[in-house]
């Protein structure tokens, strides 16, 4: 939120919270490089999930931008966010086969699960573009925030999790981050006071959300 706005505001206001969320131990493991492999593997299958469900979740941003914005590059950068994700879901397959993970009949534990449900909440033509904008920027920098701490200099990341933390953390998907929060900048300038709150709070579920899918993924066994 390098352009000031609400979002700037709100990652100052939820310091703890962003914190708790993007230097997670479950990520600080995997930087550190003493990541428990069979944690990985439970946060990929379980991830796999969260993915399926987050593309009609993505769709409704679309959609939503399509009938609220003027600005037609709204469009072109989620678009981008749904051809990005057609490309995840093969790589998540790959990836899963890679550590024989089964990603038929996995079923969704229960912070995943509050989560998938979340983001149903969002969906829906009640839920103004502002917030479901909002919604969607939190999401995927928590990723970008996390995985890119394990790139960097002093990271001791294992080479067979380098992929995956390059998928999130590589620098365009950090580009994408950032349109994502101008866009949701831009859109909440536009708000009522009301629908401003409504956003802050997503903000805030959505980091409370990644803290329990982290938590899931590095619990015992
Ligand atoms: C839980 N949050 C979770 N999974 C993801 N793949 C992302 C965010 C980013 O797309």
């Amino acid at each position: 939120g390098e352009d000031g706005g609400p979002i700037a505001t709100w990652l100052n206001k939820h310091r703890q919270l962003y914190l708790e969320a993007t230097r997670h131990p479950f990520i600080l493991s995997i930087k550190h490089g003493s990541v428990d492999i069979s944690s990985f593997k439970r946060w990929l299958g379980q991830d796999y999930i969260f993915v399926r469900e987050f593309i009609p979740f993505v769709a409704s941003v679309l959609l939503k931008a399509w009938k609220e914005t003027d600005d037609a590059s709204d469009i072109d950068i989620i678009l981008g966010g749904i051809a990005s994700l057609n490309d995840e879901i093969s790589w998540f397959k790959k990836e899963a086969s890679k550590w024989n993970v089964p990603l038929s009949g996995n079923a969704p534990q229960k912070p995943n699960q509050d989560y998938c449900r979340f983001l149903e909440s969002l969906m829906g033509s009640n839920i103004e573009y502002s917030v479901a904008i909002t919604a969607f920027w939190a999401i995927e920098a928590v990723y970008q925030e996390s995985f890119s701490l394990c790139l960097e200099d002093d990271s001791r990341t294992p080479e067979e999790l380098m992929g995956t933390c390059q998928r999130w953390g590589n620098e365009d998907f950090r580009q994408y981050c950032c349109s994502l929060c101008r866009i949701a900048n831009r859109s909440l300038a536009k708000a009522t006071a009301d629908v401003v709150r409504k956003a802050e709070e997503a903000f805030v579920h959505v980091l409370e959300k990644e803290v329990g899918f982290w938590n899931m993924s590095y619990g015992d066994s």
